[in-house]
């Protein structure tokens, strides 16, 4: 079994205890003196860094939102001057301002560190041609894995998004062993390649899939038609980016890495959940200099597998997410807000007040997103061309605005289904495959 960081991974729970109730007691002590926001909070609700001794003295402790970082966009959380911090990376699609996250040079030491662990779990080797088919930008996805690949010495191949033919193609000529995208754009890398007749020619191994939900029938997909094992992977910018949380060999739970990611399963209440009951995921950074976050309302859905596992490391497993607490979607691996839409649609004078946004993932493939949208009366000539233009017209300002694609069909007022109660504005079909993973996992 190899290790990357073994006094981390292998350490003893009280030593771990410890190593966290140390950090807790420092990060709380430097969000205190160098963010107003928590300064505040904390005075507001009555509580000094000295109360906070031992690990069950977090409860006390302010949560954090989303919306917190949007208040204070783009760097009022940083908890270094500004000149310490060597990086900064952004969220897709969320509402108004995107949230910002920084890092100092430690940050991405130890990120790096963290995604290295990650690719030596699943048993990736210095020997090995490692595809990062993800966004280089703002997103986490890009940089985050490729300093990884590159710290524990495989071969970083940055091919980025798109082109899925030139992807292929690089992934052929190169050998490619190691590939990283979201699950989805793996099915339709899959599905590309078998069309081509090429899959036989291809020497991947290992496939890291995350960024977005998928289900163990993806997973069984991939990995036949790719001749791989395919391994989740969990993270969000707010915590790092991904490599907060991975499979190991077992694809049996995500091993949460508790030297820096300190969690608690919570109920909309703040309440913690009973041990195994699924509940949203809150994390606390314990090693982050930049933008350390208390109490981090991920609002991601799962629970925690208490039991050990073969593999040796200590830290506990996730259970494969269960889906969002709030109404975010991912679509494709993209924040997609329904607030968005629903701002883009408002601002165009031809179309009503009701649309219905239906994501669906035919045969577990790619996420489609359709916009039910009503048209104005006024707004309808009858004339095909007049439709068809406005459709398009719609499609284009969606896509600029959430950076992923949908498709618009175009009703007669009347045709979305009126309620006397909230609206169902969004019909997400994919529930479907969260529901029957819990369902399997519990029986
Ligand atoms: O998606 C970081 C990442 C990049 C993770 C590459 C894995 C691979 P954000 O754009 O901030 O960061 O989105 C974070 O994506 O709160 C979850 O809702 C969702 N998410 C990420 N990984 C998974 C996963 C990156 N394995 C949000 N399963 C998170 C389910 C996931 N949801």
């Amino acid at each position: 079994m190899n290790y990357w960081q073994p006094e981390f991974e292998l350490m003893r729970r009280p030593e771990l205890e410890e190593l966290q109730r140390k950090r807790l007691k420092s990060v709380v002590e430097k969000v205190y003196q160098n963010v107003p926001f928590y300064h505040n909070k904390m005075k507001e609700m009555g509580i000094a860094p000295q109360d906070i001794q031992s690990l069950k003295d977090l409860s006390r402790l302010p949560t954090t939102k989303k919306v917190n970082l949007r208040e204070n966009y783009p760097f009022g959380l940083f908890a270094v001057p500004r000149d310490e911090v060597v990086r900064v990376h952004a969220s897709s699609g969320t509402t108004g301002k995107p949230t910002v996250v920084g890092y100092t040079r430690n940050d991405i030491e130890s990120w790096s560190d963290i995604m290295a662990r990650d690719f030596v779990m699943v048993g990736v080797t210095k020997g090995d041609i490692f595809q990062n088919a993800v966004n280089y930008g703002f997103f986490t996805g890009g940089l985050g894995v490729h300093y990884g690949i590159e710290r524990m010495g495989a071969m970083a191949v940055p091919s980025g998004v798109g082109n899925t033919e030139r992807q292929l193609e690089i992934m052929q000529d190169f050998g490619v062993t190691v590939l990283h995208c979201t699950p989805s754009y793996a099915l339709y890398l899959a599905e590309t390649a078998k069309a081509r007749g090429v899959v036989d020619n291809l020497k991947l191994r290992i496939g890291c899939f995350g960024a977005e939900p998928w289900s163990d029938e993806a997973r069984k997909d991939l990995e036949e038609a790719l001749h791989i094992k395919a391994y989740d992977s969990y993270g969000l910018s707010e915590m790092c980016g991904p490599g907060v949380a991975f499979e190991c060999q077992e694809q049996n739970g995500l091993h949460i890495w508790e030297d820096s990611f300190l969690i608690e399963i919570l109920d909309k209440e703040d309440n913690p959940c009973a041990p195994g009951e699924p509940g949203e995921l809150v994390i606390t950074s314990l090693s982050k200099e930049a933008m350390p976050l208390l109490r981090y309302r991920t609002g991601d859905v799962t629970y925690v597998l208490e039991d050990d596992c073969s593999c040796g490391r200590t830290s506990r497993k996730l259970h494969r997410f269960l889906g969002r607490a709030d109404d975010m979607l991912i679509v494709r691996g993209i924040n997609v807000f329904p607030s968005q839409i629903e701002d883009v649609l408002m601002s165009m004078p031809e179309i009503g007040d009701y649309f219905q946004v239906v994501v669906d993932r035919k045969t577990h493939g790619l996420d489609e997103l359709t916009i039910q949208v009503e048209m104005k009366d006024e707004a309808f000539t009858g004339e095909l061309q007049d439709l068809s233009r406005m459709q398009r017209k719609v499609e284009e300002k969606l896509k600029s605005v959430l950076n992923v694609r949908s498709k618009i069909d175009l009703v007669e007022k009347g045709t979305i289904p009126r309620t006397a109660g909230k609206s169902r504005k969004i019909v997400d079909r994919r529930d479907v495959y969260a529901k029957d993973e819990r369902a399997k996992a519990k029986s």
